[in-house]
């Protein structure tokens, strides 16, 4: 070597050394700007025991099983409530839905209850940089009224919220309008045969479900309504005219938002972007696409299981295809627990076979008891601990401050102020969690440890027709979950101090 190369050795070392830790405290790609991509793919009515993962033995869940092996699967992570409309408001905006008026579930032509004004999930990933996206179920309303022309702008929306682009179907898959929506237009709309949307009284000339059942291929449950506007040989909630051109088909509505997730995240490789896969399954209808059914042998609810099972499949092979999968992280939870009769009768009951929905807990869809809030939650990839169960105590609603922590992006003084920074806990560094979560099905519960607390009420104890332990009773529950999973046995007479404590609680949180 000459004298000049030794001269600059020492230089080139420093360098080269730099570049090396750089790229190993940085990674690679976006790692480099410290935004993983997030994917948060959100089931409709999947049960705690709906997931092989989570002790299913008559139905399997592969994909959703690698999923939890490549991370965390947690064991006592919640939605805000029972219900679907609730726990996405919670959600998107980090409160309570119970503090605010009309967050129950909503009809398909109900006005946007999330304020546009406000600090909202997606928002907080847009501040920082994040291209956003909703694709799937919205369910938290559109517009500013009720009445309204479906046949031009429909705003606000997912769009006003927060969300950069939106693929969605208004509400739910058994409520009108049946159409697809991409941002803020109907998808496939002639204009010569403009919708009409009314849940009041009939509107056109389409058969209903009630007067011409011998159109229907799938009977609504005695009792449960579902009988309306026939679309697609299924009786819906709610009348709608027109737009029969742009009416989607059911068995073609969870391939339609998967393919549209994918070619969201194939655009977006090379950008931060935060993806909020909302999927229908197994909410009712259930009428999964023609090749999964008669797959599970647990009637069609099961074959919907199967298909987002799939579903989730195919958006991990693909982050792993394009070469994302160290820069994105999958977090998969359900909005509420299940239920097997909720409308239609699609052999969910009479092909239960077994299956238990929500697993060892007692209740699902509707209820104050664990099987109406406790969920599956998944969340595997960058950062995240791998092949691990955590028990720490976790909510959807603190996803709003934990993005913004770890995104150092501040919350508005007095907004989301339900939702707790606990991103360690998502990405199970920290085992804890919160120090109590109040759940929410019309009545209101704590859980603290392994304590939880259900306020006494003058609610159902059983719905009937979905056959639902409600949990409601007249007088205190106080059950230790450590022991009693279950909540079998009530022990509030025998700890009146613990019934005091966490009573003193949930005041304190309803006065906040
Ligand atoms: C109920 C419907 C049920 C389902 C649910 C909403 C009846 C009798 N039952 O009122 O079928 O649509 O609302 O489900 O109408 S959720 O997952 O969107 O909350
Ligand atoms: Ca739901």
């Amino acid at each position: 070597m000459t004298p000049i190369t030794n001269n600059l050795k020492p230089w080139v070392g420093l360098i080269l050394l730099s570049i090396a830790l750089l790229s190993s405290q940085f990674g690679y790609g976006q790692q480099k700007s410290g935004k993983p991509n997030i994917i948060y793919i959100y089931a409709d009515d999947l049960g705690y025991g709906d997931v092989s993962a989570y002790g299913a033995t008559k139905i399997q869940t592969p994909n959703l099983d690698r999923l939890a092996a490549s991370g965390i699967r947690f064991t006592n992570a919640h939605t805000t409530s029972a219900t679907c409309t609730p726990s996405r408001f919670g959600l998107m905006t980090g409160i309570y839905p119970w503090r605010q008026q009309g967050t129950g579930v909503l009809p398909g032509d109900a006005k946007l209850i999330i304020p546009t004004d406000r600090v909202s999930l997606p928002k907080i990933f847009k501040k920082a940089g994040y291209h956003t996206a909703v694709v799937g179920k919205w369910h938290l309303g559109l517009g500013t009224q009720v009445k309204k022309n479906w046949n031009t702008d429909v705003k606000p929306g997912p769009n006003e919220v927060g969300f950069d682009y939106s693929f969605i179907f208004p509400a739910t898959a058994d409520r009108v309008p049946t159409v697809f929506m991409e941002n803020h237009r109907v998808l496939g709309l002639d204009q010569n045969d403009p919708i009409e949307v009314d849940y009041q009284q009939p509107v056109g000339n389409d058969p209903t479900g009630k007067e011409h059942p011998e159109l229907l291929k799938m009977h609504s449950s005695p009792g449960q309504g579902h009988n309306q506007t026939i679309v697609n040989g299924i009786g819906r909630i709610g009348y709608m005219s027109g737009g029969h051109r742009a009416r989607w088909v059911d068995e073609e509505v969870s391939t339609t938002f998967l393919s549209v997730a994918q070619e969201y995240i194939k655009r977006n490789k090379e950008r931060p972007f935060f993806l909020y896969f909302a999927l229908t399954e197994p909410h009712v209808p259930r009428m999964p696409a023609t090749i999964f059914k008669g797959k599970s042998n647990l009637g069609y609810r099961g074959d919907a299981i199967l298909q987002l099972d799939w579903t989730v499949g195919q958006i991990m092979d693909q982050i792993e295809s394009l070469g994302l999968s160290d820069n994105t992280l999958i977090i998969f939870s359900s909005d509420n627990g299940p239920v097997l009769d909720d409308g239609y009768q699609d052999g969910a009951v009479s092909q239960r076979n077994g299956h238990m929905p929500a697993g060892p807990l007692r209740g699902g869809k509707y209820s104050i008891f664990e099987g109406g809030t406790r969920v599956p939650f998944i969340v595997s990839g960058a950062g995240a601990a791998k092949g691990v169960t955590s028990d720490a105590l976790l909510c959807q609603i603190d996803l709003l401050a934990s993005v913004a922590d770890m995104l150092g992006q501040a919350i508005p003084k007095g907004e989301a102020f339900d939702s707790q920074a606990l991103w360690d806990t998502f990405l199970g560094k920290d085992k804890e969690g919160r120090s109590h979560l109040i759940e929410h099905a019309g009545s209101l519960a704590v859980i603290k440890g392994k304590w939880k607390y259900i306020e006494p009420g003058n609610g159902r104890a059983y719905a009937k027709l979905t056959d639902t332990e409600l949990g409601n009773a007249p007088h205190p529950q106080l059950y230790d979950l450590s022991k009693d999973m279950g909540e079998k046995n009530n022990v509030a007479d025998t700890h009146p101090k613990m019934v005091k404590e966490l009573a003193a609680i949930l005041a304190a949180e309803r006065n906040k």
